[in-house]
């Protein structure tokens, strides 16, 4: 910073009082600052100041504009707070109109686009496409007049929208002056303006503790916010902005390409995305689809799909448009992930630990890619803090391989006659009585896996699952048949079932019911971690039986520990430890622990914190990448298994990283850091000669 600033005299041109021209300055150079810093954590991503010190510079520019009324311009960060409210949005006439997109679903349908254009520009090979994201938002229209912002409207029906100038002010992503010294005499940028994930969570936080109503999705916050008459309101609402189209252009040189104008936008401070590229015909376009969609999850704020333009600007004027659509553009769009339907009914499903959870039966609707008919409504104070009742147009969410679940109800397509959910008193698969501490959000069956059926089930397919005791072969079926035929009631049953009674069962064919003993077998010798995680103790999650295992090293030790010695263990805290010892201070646990044990399932008992050195005792590893034969579950098992440790980064602490295919950043940081990087094979050695 330059100390001298406030105090500088200007020779040249000495206005007559001095003492302004000091204000003068100094309120331009907080201006220009401030401006510099938003611009900078905004639109680029890179913060440059503490937030506490751009406050105190903007509280310095406040209190000299107090003091100054005169020094206020429109463009001084001061001026995006909001103003008074508006009785009603004004009507603006778009100079140009805003065009519709088309849209693609599949493969076929972008072949289909690009064969178009290449037959429309009578093109011999193929066409320079650039290509962006689809953002989920509004889109909108915003007027630059000699470098200075002048007007906002929301795109309406394309040729009429709606005055949200006082709104968008208050964006910080959006420049309030163009950063050019020789700004067009008109320019209308079109982009989308958007609300960020994290913000849409923090706004939800605070509606919630302010007793408000949530917003569905982060899409709906933000149409919420930029429709808000008190512009003051939208100054709380942390809206984002990025720019990808322009309408009217006076007084200066339209760059030749889609690119261009995109790069030029940059050069002027406006918020431009960077996850863009410039590609060649459909498969280029394909490409770009996939990687985004590798990468969606990732993103800051929720894309529909990805946005395909012809590259070259005249190329673009020559396929024009039809109707209301560039043929120039197509909108590639991943399946949606909500949708609306009816909700039937509620059912409860019961867990193994006894949950009772409320699920949607809803009129059958496509959502993700497939047809959902049920859905999680989470638990009963869920339910009831979103008002959904039987009858109701729901919206219904299901994002990539998440349980689907109900968002929440449609306020204008609710009916007269509506049932609200009330939780059963007993549980509907073995009629004990459901109860519900008071300080826990969920209710639970009390009868236990010995009395309810559902929990016994719950219990055994936790037991066989991948991460546990992973048994191949045991689906949701199977067990079903095999509980509600009395062929088995606990985990050591399984290990029981002979032949017979298997290939008798309902869709299994002898070659299954081999397949199924063997896996059986197989599964027999595991590690102390999986057998614990697989008991499905409440609370005791695979990080907490891996660090039991590690803690007392063989089962007996654990079996005998007090709740204190619980309480030693690395991230074990008074629930937990709780949880554990009711659970092996039950009979019936404590049974069915020594029927497995007496099954032959077994592991390797180290001697716990105190072990006998293990080859890798003490080491860390980090995986990345793909590795040629293992999965990453199977690398990571044996590593643990010679008493290594497998971490989630690469730090100092790391002692090897096992790199595949495809590693990334991990890689990367390992080199800088010096730290030995071996591949599979390397770590199949080392495994055989420690
Ligand atoms: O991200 C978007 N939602 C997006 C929307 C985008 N990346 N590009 C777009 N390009 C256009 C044209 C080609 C017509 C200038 C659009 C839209 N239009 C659009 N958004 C809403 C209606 C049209």
């Amino acid at each position: 910073m330059e100390p001298d600033l406030f105090s500088r005299p200007d020779k040249s041109e000495a206005p007559p009082n001095p003492e302004a021209s000091h204000w003068q300055e100094r309120a331009a150079w907080l201006k220009a600052e401030l401006n510099r810093h938003s611009h900078a954590y905004y639109v680029l991503d890179s913060p440059t100041i503490p937030d506490a010190e751009y406050d105190k510079m903007f509280r310095e520019l406040v209190a000299l504009e107090q003091a100054h009324p005169d020094l206020i311009t429109s463009d001084s960060p001061t001026q995006r707070v909001g103003g008074k409210p508006l009785p009603q949005f004004e009507a603006v006439r778009h100079a140009v109109p805003m065009l519709s997109l088309n849209n693609a679903f599949d493969d076929e349908e972008v072949a289909g686009f690009d064969r178009r254009v290449r037959e429309g520009l009578q093109a011999a090979g193929e066409v320079e496409y650039s290509t962006e994201l689809k953002f989920d938002g509004l889109a909108i229209s915003v007027r630059y007049e000699d470098g200075v912002l002048v007007q906002a409207a929301t795109r309406g029906d394309g040729m009429t929208g709606e005055n949200v100038t006082p709104n968008i002010r208050t964006v910080r992503a959006m420049p309030l002056r163009l950063h050019t010294k020789h700004p067009p005499k008109v320019l209308e940028v079109r982009g989308e303006v958007l609300m960020f994930k994290s913000d849409f969570a923090r706004l939800n936080d605070r509606q919630r503790e302010g007793g408000q109503k949530e917003f569905a999705n982060p899409r709906n916050a933000a149409a919420g916010s930029l429709r808000q008459l008190d512009s003051r309101i939208t100054a709380q609402r942390a809206l984002r902005f990025f720019a990808y189209g322009i309408g009217a252009l006076e007084g200066a040189e339209m760059p030749a390409s889609h690119s261009g104008l995109l790069d030029w936008y940059a050069t002027l401070g406006l918020p431009v995305c960077s996850e863009r590229a410039v590609v060649m015909g459909a498969t280029g376009l394909l490409e770009f689809f996939t990687s985004i969609g590798v990468k969606r999850k990732a993103l800051p704020y929720d894309i529909d799909g990805v946005v395909y333009k012809v590259n070259g600007i005249e190329q673009q004027r020559t396929l024009g448009f039809v109707s209301r659509a560039p043929r120039f553009a197509l909108a590639h769009k991943f399946p949606a992930e909500e949708a609306m339907t009816v909700l039937q009914g509620i059912d409860v499903q019961v867990g193994r630990t006894g949950a009772i959870t409320p699920v949607a039966r809803l009129a059958p609707v496509f959502v993700g890619g497939v047809t959902v008919t049920n859905a999680t409504l989470h638990n009963e104070d869920e339910v009831h803090r979103k008002d959904i009742r039987i009858g109701d147009t729901v919206i219904v969410r299901r994002a990539g391989d998440v349980i689907p679940e109900v968002v929440s109800y449609v306020p204008e397509l609710r009916p007269a006659h509506t049932l609200a959910f009330v939780m059963p008193s007993a549980c509907p698969v073995c009629d004990s009585p459901i109860v519900r501490p008071e300080d826990e959000a969920i209710a639970r069956c009390s009868g236990g896996w010995v009395k309810c059926p559902a929990q016994r089930k719950g219990g055994l397919l936790h037991f066989v699952s991948r991460r546990a005791m992973d048994i191949e072969g045991f689906g949701e079926q199977l067990i079903d048949q095999l509980v509600d035929k009395h062929i088995i009631t606990t985990a050591a049953d399984l290990y029981k079932l002979g032949f017979r009674a298997l290939a008798e069962l309902d869709r299994m064919a002898e070659k299954s019911a081999q397949n199924v003993l063997n896996a059986l077998e197989k599964s027999k010798s595991t590690t102390l971690a999986r057998f614990i995680y697989a008991l499905g103790i409440r609370h005791v999650g695979e990080a907490t039986a891996k660090e039991l295992a590690r803690h007392f090293g063989n089962l007996d030790a654990l079996l005998a520990a007090s709740e204190e010695q619980l309480l030693e263990v690395a991230d074990i805290g008074p629930v937990v430890a709780r949880s554990i010892i009711a659970f092996l201070s039950d009979p019936m646990n404590r049974e069915l622990i020594e029927q497995l044990r007496a099954t032959g399932v077994h592991w390797s008992e180290g001697t716990g914190s105190v072990s006998e050195a293990k080859p890798f005792q003490g080491k860390t590893f980090v995986l990345t990448g793909t590795l040629p034969t293992l999965t990453r579950d199977e690398a990571a098992a044996r590593i643990e298994a010679a008493g290594g440790k497998v971490a989630g980064s690469v730090s100092k602490k790391t002692n090897y990283v096992v790199a595949g295919e495809e590693a990334g950043s991990k890689l990367a940081k390992a080199q800088e850091l010096g730290i030995t990087i071996i591949d599979e094979a390397g770590l199949l050695q080392l495994l055989e000669h420690e």
